[in-house]
């Protein structure tokens, strides 16, 4: 393997993290987190081995969908900062060796952004076309909506012009179109203006969503939604060679594939891998890899240009809409019983330590995994402490709490009086009071320090992001098996998602004599015999991570 390599396409193996300006860190003290703020905390991220942060949007917003309902693509929201703080944060993330990229919102934008102002007025306005009309009274499309119990159609009456105007989320979200030109022109000039700032690219909300547009309108010149996608990318890499599109698709597998552009590998960089990551809570309910490694054979193989990007959480819902009715009643009994857990009937509303009611072991073993999973790891802010949820807060939002920086007054977040914070701070046993960055930093053997690690193997591991994998065989139910090599590096990770301990038995084949496995998070390792059979034990939740090492390696690890 040629490390030189991961420079180039550096996103294959960089560990991303995700958060949202507003709840990170309040720098001015007016109960909302803001770019400054974040800028003070760029070493944290740093220290934590983040090589990528993904800034949720920051554009000015009425924020109705949390600053996924856009005003102006132009700027930076007036809570948050100014574009000139944007530009020294890029500036001094970039001098630590951290990109970032920023949410692309293009499926729609908020119903106060003037064009949509403008193109309601009449139906001749230069702007009308900017969106997508209907004159024709809609059918039911109640089976349709993104927001099942919010909205019931996704289409909306204008009272002055007296159409309806498409809306795939929100109805004060109305859908661009995109069939129209200037529109193309406009969201490339976006992505211009922001790559011009210092970004690295964006992730790309809702995809399949964009597209529809140019399918329902089947326009001539675009007959090939991906044609479009395509296009966005070519514009991309013009403008900034090593820039990616990380794109939000949450479909299945085989529709995935032509999102990456297929054996091209021309349109999306990264996709999330939704499926993957269902397919995990599944096997965490079952205690059962069966459903994960069943996924991960099934997981496409694509253009060696292109990535997975691995997660446990996202600031959404935790979907689980890709599952049958019967393995998301499982996953629901399991994680999130309760009715006020759930959301829109496919989703919880918990972030991962509650639903494993804090068991340390079980919660360090999911991580182990994130990390080891062939891809890109994406952590959501928090995580790295085990942060819980609010769920009093309402839908989404309860995963969307003010970061928790040491046990003081707010979390220490901000130093505004509580009932000004931007939401409210978690509560109870996942509060700061015993979830916090200060506490842990200062233990090494916190979930934050074993993250810490984990970013810090992760890196030193390159197979893992841009390897080959393979599912082992053995004989346990429980455990997920699976190898990762990148020509002459390969890792074997082991997770054991029951509570007791097991012996794995393992025959790596293609190793020669003389080779060993060494430990990668603990001390030790074993040795190979012929075929290359080892017994390795795995405690109950246990992990681990075995690099093979090959006489004269000259590997430091
Ligand atoms: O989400 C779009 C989207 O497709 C998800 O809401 C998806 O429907 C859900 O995960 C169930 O599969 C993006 C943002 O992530 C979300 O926060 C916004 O509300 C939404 O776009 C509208 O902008």
């Amino acid at each position: 393997m040629r490390i030189t390599d991961t420079s180039d396409l550096w996103w294959k193996n960089a560990v991303v993290y995700c958060l949202d300006v507003e709840t990170f860190f309040d720098a001015d003290g007016d109960g909302v987190g803001d770019l400054q703020g974040l800028a003070e905390r760029i070493d944290y991220l740093a220290e934590m081995g983040v090589t990528c942060l993904w800034l949720m949007p920051f554009y000015p917003t009425p924020d109705r969908d949390d600053g996924y309902d856009v005003s102006d693509h132009y700027g930076v929201d007036r809570r948050l900062g100014s574009l000139g703080d944007l530009v020294e944060l890029v500036r001094t993330a970039r001098d630590r060796g951290i990109r970032v990229i920023a949410d692309l919102v293009v499926n729609h934008t908020s119903d106060q952004h003037p064009w949509f102002k403008e193109a309601r007025k009449s139906t001749d306005n230069p702007f009308r076309d900017f969106y997508v009309w209907r004159a024709d009274e809609p059918p039911d499309t109640s089976g349709q909506v993104v927001f099942p119990g919010q909205e019931d159609s996704i289409w909306e009456h204008d009272e002055r012009t007296g159409e309806w105007y498409l809306h795939r989320f929100y109805k004060h979200q109305p859908d661009l179109n995109v069939a129209n030109p200037v529109v193309r022109d406009e969201i490339a000039k976006v992505m211009g203006f922001w790559l011009q700032t210092g970004l690295s690219g964006f992730r790309v909300d809702a995809v399949p969503f964009l597209l529809e547009t140019l399918l329902e309108r089947n326009a001539d010149d675009f007959a090939d939604p991906h044609g479009y996608l395509r296009s966005l990318r070519r514009f991309l890499q013009r403008r900034t060679g090593d820039a990616v599109l990380l794109g939000e698709v949450n479909l299945p597998y085989d529709k995935q594939v032509d999102y990456f552009g297929g054996e091209d590998g021309d349109e999306l960089t990264m996709q999330f891998d939704f499926v993957g990551m269902q397919a995990m809570y599944l096997s965490l309910a079952r205690q059962d890899a069966g459903p994960l490694a069943d996924a991960l054979r099934r997981r496409p193989v694509v253009s060696p240009d292109t990535q997975w990007a691995n997660f446990v959480r996202n600031h959404d819902e935790l979907t689980l809409d890709q599952l049958s009715e019967e393995e998301r009643q499982e996953v629901f009994a399991a994680f999130g019983p309760e009715e006020r857990m759930q959301i829109y009937g496919r989703g919880l509303k918990r972030r991962l330590p509650p639903m494993l009611d804090g068991d340390p072991r079980r919660v360090r073993m999911v991580y182990s995994l994130l990390f080891s999973l062939p891809g890109t790891p994406v952590l959501y802010y928090g995580e790295e402490i085990g942060m819980g949820e609010d769920l009093d807060a309402p839908g989404r939002h309860a995963v969307r709490t003010p970061m928790q920086w040491t046990a003081e007054e707010n979390a220490g977040f901000s130093t505004a009086p509580a009932r000004r914070l931007v939401s409210p701070v978690v509560t109870g046993g996942f509060g700061p009071q015993h979830v916090n960055v200060a506490d842990q930093k200062r233990d090494p053997d916190s979930l934050w320090s074993f993250i810490t690690r984990l970013a810090q193997r992760y890196r030193q591991c390159p197979e893992l992001g841009w390897g080959a994998y393979e599912i082992l065989e053995q004989p346990h139910a429980q455990v997920l098996a699976h190898r990762c090599t990148w020509d002459d590096a390969s890792v074997v990770a082991l997770h054991n998602l029951g509570p007791d301990p097991v012996t794995v038995p393992l025959r790596l084949g293609d190793v020669g004599p003389g080779c060993t496995l060494a430990d990668l998070l603990q001390e030790g390792g074993c040795e190979l015999a012929e075929g290359g059979a080892a017994e390795v034990l795995l405690d109950g939740y246990g992990f681990r991570w075995l690099r093979v090492r090959r006489p004269g390696d000259r590997r430091l690890l």
